[in-house]
Order: structure tokens, then C-alpha cells, then sequence
């Protein structure tokens, strides 16, 4: 797999499906980028870009073919309008995101992400609902069993199916976590293959 990141905002205008765009979306400080360097299998170093939205680059073999998959990284940005201004044109498949241990990543899925994604792209576009940091929910059951307390409570994977089914989102409803990198691979895998047949 080769990788390479561009500059925010990059248009690709092939509509020949030898090459996708999935763009990855959520509140601050979730995992976004995090997910993607465990998929790329980059080091994690923390942001210290300003764009909104930068561009880092796969190749998946599919059918025979190899495909250039372009998976966009985002941060909220300074402010909506801004931010609605340079979402990119060319996406097929769009991955909203939230932090299993953080409730309001999630509110902000259905106050927010999912009507600014669908006043962008349009109904027909595969929006799936991921939830990061998976592996908070074992560490939550070990820290249990120690008498470590912690004062949160995780985003219940019932909850977060309620508001898959209820935002009509994609696919299944998935988890991931890019700490033990379970399950990073299949959410990309999800989305390409979306991304292949819509
Ligand atoms: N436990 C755990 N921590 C994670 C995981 N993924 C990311 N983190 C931590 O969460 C913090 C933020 O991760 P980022 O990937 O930078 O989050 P982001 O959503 O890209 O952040 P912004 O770009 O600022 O919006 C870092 O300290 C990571 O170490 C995970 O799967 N599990
Ligand atoms: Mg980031």
C-alpha cells in the first residue's frame, strides 16, 4: 500500500471508479486522524495542520484492479460556515464518527453531522456511524475489576444503534478502535465497498 498526503480540498474529478474518495467527519479530538494512520499504517503524531480537511492516499486491490482510495481527514475548522464552504465535491462515501467515551461526540452525530452531511451531498449518498476508541470498552471492564473508578459512562452500543436506525445511516452500524486497531481495517473496507457500488 503506498500513501500520501495532499493538500485540503484536492478535486478528483474520475468517475470511472478507479478511484474513490471516503471522507471521515465528527467532533473534535475523536480519533479521526487517528484512524486513518492506524489504517495507513503511519505513526500517530498529534495534528499540527490548520486545514479543514487534508487528504491522505491508498491503493486497494478490487476485482483484478488496483484502486486509488482517497481518504479525507477532517477537523471541525473554526467555525460551520467555514467549514461548509470547503467540503470536498468529489466524496462517495462519507464515515461519521463519534467517541464511544464521550455522549456528546454522539449528540453531535444526530444535532449536527448528519443534517450538514445530507444538506451536502444529498440523501443518496452511504453515510455510515462509527464509533471510536472501542478499546475503552475492555479497558472499562478491567478497570472494574480493579476497583478503578471512572466517572463516565460509555456510549452503549444499543444507543448508538438507535440512532443508526433512526438516521437511516448505512450499512451496520460499526466500532473501532485505533489504539488495538480491531476493526479499523473493516470500516475502511465498508466504505470503499459503498463507495465501489454506489
Ligand atoms: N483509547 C484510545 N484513544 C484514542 C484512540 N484513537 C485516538 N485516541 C486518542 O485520542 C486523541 C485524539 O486523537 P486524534 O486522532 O488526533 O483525534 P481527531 O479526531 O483527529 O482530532 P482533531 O483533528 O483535533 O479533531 C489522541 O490523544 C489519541 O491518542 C483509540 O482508538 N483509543
Ligand atoms: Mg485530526
Amino acid at each position: 500500500m503506498t500513501t500520501k498526503k495532499e493538500d485540503s480540498c484536492i478535486r478528483n474529478d474520475s468517475n470511472d471508479r478507479k478511484s474513490v474518495k471516503i471522507l471521515i467527519l465528527g467532533d473534535f479530538g475523536i480519533g479521526k486522524t487517528s484512524i486513518i494512520k492506524t489504517y495507513l499504517e503511519l505513526d500517530y503524531t498529534p495534528d499540527d495542520e490548520e486545514n479543514i480537511f487534508e487528504e491522505y492516499r491508498a491503493r486497494i486491490k478490487y476485482n483484478g484492479n488496483e484502486i486509488d482510495v482517497g481518504l479525507y481527514d477532517s477537523s471541525p475548522g473554526p467555525s460551520a460556515p467555514e467549514r461548509r464552504k470547503c467540503y470536498p465535491s468529489d466524496v462517495n462515501t462519507v464515515l461519521i464518527c463519534f467517541s464511544i467515551p464521550h455522549h456528546e461526540s454522539l449528540k453531535s452525530v444526530y444535532n449536527l453531522w448528519i443534517h450538514e452531511v445530507r444538506a451536502h451531498y444529498g440523501k443518496l449518498m452511504p453515510i455510515f456511524l462509527v464509533g471510536l476508541r472501542s478499546d475503552l470498552r475492555l479497558f472499562k471492564s478491567h478497570i472494574d475489576g480493579s476497583h478503578i473508578h471512572f466517572d463516565f459512562r460509555m456510549v452503549e452500543k444499543s444507543e448508538a444503534e438507535d440512532i443508526y436506525i433512526k438516521y437511516h445511516f448505512h450499512g451496520d452500524y460499526m466500532e473501532c478502535s485505533a489504539y488495538d486497531r480491531s476493526s479499523v481495517v473493516n470500516v475502511i473496507n465498508e466504505a470503499f465497498f459503498a463507495a465501489m457500488r454506489d
